[in-house]
């Protein structure tokens, strides 16, 4: 009994009903801990040359699964999930840019690519902790890592990597393009996010009367579950398609 108890602490307490930030912490833990077994159980039953990717794709969830865990702790705790939220990012989102890398080594992507991707992502999210954590202008920091941003959507749609895509076609090249999509669309969720808790006193200010600042996690979270789910099911299905 101890140790069932025990088992659902690890899950932790549920959050009250009008916590909106803890909700979507909690249902956020469950769906990247789902979602990670999800794809490290199909691990076997996809062909050979998918397999790093696919081990990517869960470790993706799996590392944000275990920073949902702290970061779930810290809100109910009132104190800033910041760090862990960008500790998260710092590993994850390089992970993204090896999926663009793994998709199309074949088509001939390179080290080098991979390196220019995982560098503007870097600059991207240190940036943005500057900026998010209060060491400098928010305004100008989140400018920063907004022009990187732009570069990492540069480089896979317009760039080398979207020639190798359309060079390699089929499935391959319409999974590039629908990761394209999640880059563009599904990032954009993020700088939304930004502007909404660092409004106080910006230019941007008016972002805070859309959605509360407090509020700025709930949009994290939602970003994170369609972008780090979503990616690893472009990838399965590529995958598993013939
Ligand atoms: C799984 C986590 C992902 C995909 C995180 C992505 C984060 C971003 C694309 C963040 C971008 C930012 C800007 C473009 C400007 C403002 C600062 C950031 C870091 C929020």
């Amino acid at each position: 009994m101890e140790n069932f108890l025990n088992l659902m602490y690890f899950f932790g307490d549920a959050p009250a009903g009008d916590d909106l930030v803890g909700i979507t912490f909690w249902i956020g833990t469950m769906a990247m801990m789902a979602a990670s077994a999800f794809f490290f159980l199909s691990l076997n039953s996809v062909d050979s040359k998918w397999r790093s990717s696919i081990l990517v794709s869960g470790l993706i969830t799996f590392i944000a699964a275990v920073h949902y865990m702290y970061m779930r702790d810290a809100h109910a705790a009132g104190d800033s999930t910041t760090v862990f939220r960008y500790v998260d990012w710092i590993l994850t989102v390089p992970l993204m840019c090896v999926e663009f890398y793994l998709i199309l080594k074949g088509a001939g992507a390179t080290k080098g690519h991979l390196k220019t991707l995982v560098l503007a992502s870097t600059v991207m999210l240190v940036c943005g902790y500057v900026g998010e954590a209060g060491l400098g202008n928010a305004a100008l920091w989140g400018l920063a890592s907004g022009l990187a941003y732009f570069y990492i959507v540069y480089l896979i749609k317009f760039g080398e990597l979207a020639k190798l895509a359309a060079s390699a076609g089929g499935a391959v090249q319409s999974a590039h393009n629908t990761l394209c999509l999640f880059v563009i669309i599904g990032w954009a969720i993020y700088p939304i996010g930004y502007m909404i808790g660092t409004g106080s006193g910006m230019w941007y200010e008016f972002m805070t009367g859309l959605v509360a600042a407090e509020n700025m996690d709930f949009i994290y979270n939602v970003g994170d579950s369609i972008n780090k789910i979503g990616f690893g099911l472009v990838v399965y299905n590529l995958a598993v398609s013939k």
